[in-house]
C-alpha cells in the first residue's frame, strides 16, 4: 500500500491511522501545485481528482476520498472502530460530519481569493459545528465509543487546522482531546514523518 499525501493536509488523518495499525505501508509526497509525486510522477494519472489522498492499494487499484480510505484502514487494520453492532456505523456518520460539515468550511483558509468576511462566516461556522462534537465528549476520550478510532485521525487533523490554520480558540473539551491527541505515538510518528514537528 502507498499513500500519497502533502505536508499537514487531509491525508494526514489517513497517515496517522496506518501508523495505529501494523499494516505495511509506504508514503509519497505530492507537490500540490504542480501535481507531481516526490519520484516525478504525474499525480493526476495516478488520481484524476488531482488531490490528496490517494491510497494505491497493494494490486494497483487506486482509493480517493477520506471516507472511504479512513474506512478501508480501519476494517484491514480491524483496529480503529468500536467492537459493537452499531459501531461501524457511527464510525461512518462520524466520518460524514468531519467531511461534509467541518473540512469543507475550512475552504476559505486555504483560497488565495477568499475575503477577511469569507473567513469570519466560516470560523462562526466551524465554532457551531465542532460545539456539537466538543458536547458529544462529554465525559469521553473519544469521538465514537470507548476506544481511538479513525473519526479521531480525521478530527485531529481538523482540530490541527482549526488552530493553526483558522486561529480558532477550540472550546474546552476540544483542547484538551486534541491535546491529549497529539501525544500519542501514531500522532507523533505521523506528523515527525511529515515534518510538522
Ligand atoms: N473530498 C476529498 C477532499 C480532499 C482534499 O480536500 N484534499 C486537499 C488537501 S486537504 C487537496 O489535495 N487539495 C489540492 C487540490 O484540490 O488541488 C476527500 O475528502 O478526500
Amino acid at each position: 500500500m502507498k499513500l500519497y499525501y502533502a505536508p499537514g493536509a487531509c491525508s494526514l488523518a489517513d497517515h496517522i491511522a496506518l501508523c495505529e495499525t501494523e499494516l505495511p505501508f509506504d508514503t509519497e509526497q505530492v507537490d500540490l501545485r504542480q501535481k507531481r509525486t516526490a519520484s516525478g510522477e504525474d499525480f493526476v494519472a495516478i488520481n484524476p481528482k488531482g488531490y490528496v489522498p490517494a491510497l494505491q492499494l497493494d494490486d494497483g487499484e487506486v482509493l480517493t476520498e477520506n471516507i472511504a480510505i479512513l474506512s478501508y484502514i480501519a476494517d484491514r487494520g480491524d483496529l480503529l472502530e468500536p467492537r459493537n453492532t452499531t459501531g461501524h456505523w457511527r464510525v461512518l456518520e462520524a466520518l460524514a460530519y468531519i467531511s461534509t460539515e467541518i473540512h469543507k468550511s475550512f475552504k476559505p483558509f486555504f483560497m488565495p481569493g477568499a475575503t477577511d468576511a469569507d473567513k469570519a462566516n466560516a470560523r462562526e461556522f466551524l465554532l457551531k459545528r465542532l460545539g456539537y462534537l466538543d458536547e458529544k465528549l462529554e465525559g469521553h476520550e473519544f469521538l465514537v465509543g470507548d476506544t481511538f478510532s479513525v473519526a479521531d485521525c480525521y478530527l485531529f487533523v481538523m482540530l490541527y487546522w482549526a488552530r493553526a490554520k483558522a486561529e480558532l480558540t477550540l472550546p474546552q473539551r476540544l483542547s484538551a482531546y486534541v491535546e491529549a491527541l497529539a501525544e500519542r505515538p501514531s500522532v507523533v510518528k505521523a506528523m515527525t514523518a511529515e515534518g510538522l514537528r
